[in-house]
């Protein structure tokens, strides 16, 4: 039996908070440990109309970058000769559209790498804490689509795009509650705000008017509040992966810092930097990758049209050895 989220938050054998050891002292899996072959076989259990959904962008989908460093790739297709292409890819970002952050992704400040990698490490030609653990392991279970947007809508607190809120982990309960939904051990959860569909919208206004009103304003996005208590949700939910389809599946500016894991700073957060970030407890102290600018629209309107939020899941991040992200490559059966 695996301790709950407030035991490790009293440990004192590994940093509080945290899952080191837990799975192993070599892990690298972190919290997909939670999705086993069993998970497997109830999730292919699930499919009944036979319908897919990819839940990624086209590749190519941001022309002007979502986040600056991360800029459009380049494609090229060229002819060995008259009846025969080849193409090429220069310039990719893997994490420049819909996308799973890796357990390289981002150290915790005071202690590190997901369960103590050696930083050194954590370069191109090393495999530790690579994203390719997921493609061999395989990241193929229940999918559990939780409906934010479409929840806070009918509860008459519609969500505002353009801010940065901040959704407490009491919402993922009341909208589970609301669809007639329970969340299981090992399953993949979809979050949907619909801030990427928002967005989508609005470059494709662009694009009709000829007007940029995106790039001189400032990314913002709602997202999970930056707190223990997420982190708690889905620990003890024994989430395997978590995916949203908006930036940073937290709320975006991170706003918080220092999200410390002394027991003194559990609750609420000191307002600050990038430093204090969910991620650095999800990704490095429990193990938890993270998907990112999942498209899950037409999902969604599938599992409104006959209420059924649970699918088939399967997502085939590349087995780059030692990746830090990968596109998500994610498709939805039901
Ligand atoms: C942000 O930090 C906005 O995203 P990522 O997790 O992809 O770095």
């Amino acid at each position: 039996e695996l301790p709950s989220y407030s035991d490790l938050l009293a440990r004192t054998d590994a940093p509080p908070g945290s899952s080191w050891g837990l799975f192993g002292d070599d892990d690298d899996l972190g919290t997909l440990n939670f999705l086993t072959p069993e998970r497997r076989i109830r999730a292919a259990s699930l499919v009944s109309s036979g319908q897919a959904y990819s839940l990624d962008l086209p590749l190519d989908a941001f022309r002007q970058p979502l986040i600056s460093h991360r800029g459009a790739l380049q494609h090229t297709v060229f002819g060995l000769n008259e009846f025969h292409r080849d193409d090429k890819i220069d310039n990719l970002f893997p994490q420049a559209t819909s996308q799973i952050d890796g357990l390289r992704h981002f150290g915790h400040p005071d202690y590190g790498f997901y369960n103590g990698a050696d930083p050194e490490r954590l370069i191109a030609g090393d495999p530790t804490l690579g994203i390719h653990r997921y493609a061999e392991h395989g990241v193929a279970g229940r999918g559990v689509l939780l409906d934010v947007g479409r929840y806070l809508e009918h509860s008459g607190d519609p969500i505002d795009y353009t801010q940065a809120r901040s959704i407490p982990a009491r919402v993922l309960d009341e909208t589970a509650r609301h669809q007639g939904v329970n969340i299981e051990p090992g399953d993949i959860l979809l979050l949907r705000f619909g801030w990427l569909g928002h967005r989508m919208n609005q470059m494709r206004q662009d694009a009709q008017t000829g007007k940029d009103t995106l790039s001189d304003t400032p990314l913002v996005s709602v997202g999970l509040e930056q707190s223990h208590d997420t982190a708690e949700w889905f620990w003890d939910h024994r989430v395997a992966l978590a995916a949203a389809d908006n930036v940073a599946l937290e709320v975006w500016p991170a706003t918080a810092s220092g999200l410390s894991v002394r027991a003194d700073t559990q609750g609420a957060l000191p307002p600050s930097s990038h430093t204090g970030m969910l991620h650095r407890i999800l990704i490095p102290l429990l193990g938890l990758a993270i998907g990112e600018l999942w498209q899950l629209d037409e999902l969604a309107e599938a599992c409104h049209a006959d209420r059924r939020y649970e699918c088939m899941l399967v997502a085939t991040p590349l087995r780059l050895p030692g990746g830090v992200g990968s596109p998500s490559n994610a498709v939805a059966i039901r």
